[in-house]
């Protein structure tokens, strides 16, 4: 299900290739992603529990991911009422180039950490089947990515994304919990406002 063998490293059947999108290519999806954003705001989404995430997030696509307090799921539009953007031909292609030529994702997530953001380790398990790879690709800012197990307890690993890393967690690893601690910020200068943006490409409907 996934077409590039050679991962920079394997922790727990998660995939990572580090600099896998050069310096040139980064910009340029953050170009693409200007005006997604301009279509789709960023927004914070409440949690079921009544938190507000301190993560900023908007989508790409058939789906866009949501939640507040009745729960997370996927939607059809925007919280503004209108239809998602489409996903960036650029960010498309390498999903064809590294997943699948026959299937697109249904939903490219796009998460914007700034000033202290952080996601608590969770499990995806919003898709209607897990037997496709979830796409990560890191943008900007340094991020502490901690990898868990199926069950929510047990010992974690923690690994540093870089921007241009991409992750594929397939197979085992699709419903490993994981999260972000903490982004190192002033890193990198990709991004004007400075910050990290994580996209994940996801298929949705079985
Ligand atoms: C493992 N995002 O959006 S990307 C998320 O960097 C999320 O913004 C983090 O966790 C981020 O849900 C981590 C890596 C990732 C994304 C989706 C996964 C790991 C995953 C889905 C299933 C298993
Ligand atoms: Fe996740």
């Amino acid at each position: 299900m996934y077409k590039f063998n050679t991962p920079t490293l394997t922790v727990r059947n998660f995939k990572i290739f580090k600099g896998m999108i050069e310096p040139a290519q980064q910009s340029e999806i953050v170009n693409n992603l200007r005006e997604v954003v301009r279509q789709a705001p960023m927004f914070s989404p409440i949690t079921p529990s009544g938190y507000k995430m301190t993560v900023k997030m908007t989508s790409a696509g058939k789906y866009g991911w949501y939640s507040d307090v009745s729960g997370y799921r996927y939607v059809d539009c925007h919280p503004g009422g209108k239809p998602w953007p489409n996903i960036p031909p650029l960010i498309l292609g390498l999903w064809r180039k590294l997943i699948s030529d026959t299937r697109d994702p249904d939903c490219c997530l796009v998460n914007y950490y700034q000033d202290g953001a952080k996601m608590g380790l969770h499990q995806d398990k919003d898709e209607a089947d897990f037997k496709w790879p979830v796409l990560s690709i890191s943008l900007g800012d340094d991020a502490l990515f901690r990898i868990g197990n199926i069950e929510r307890t047990g010992k974690t690993e923690s690994v540093w994304l870089n921007s241009g890393d991409v992750v594929i967690m397939g197979e085992s690893a699709r419903l490993a919990h994981h999260g972000i601690d903490r982004i190192k910020t002033g890193t990198s200068r990709l991004l004007d406002k400075g910050g990290r943006i994580n996209l994940t490409l996801r298929v949705v409907d079985a």
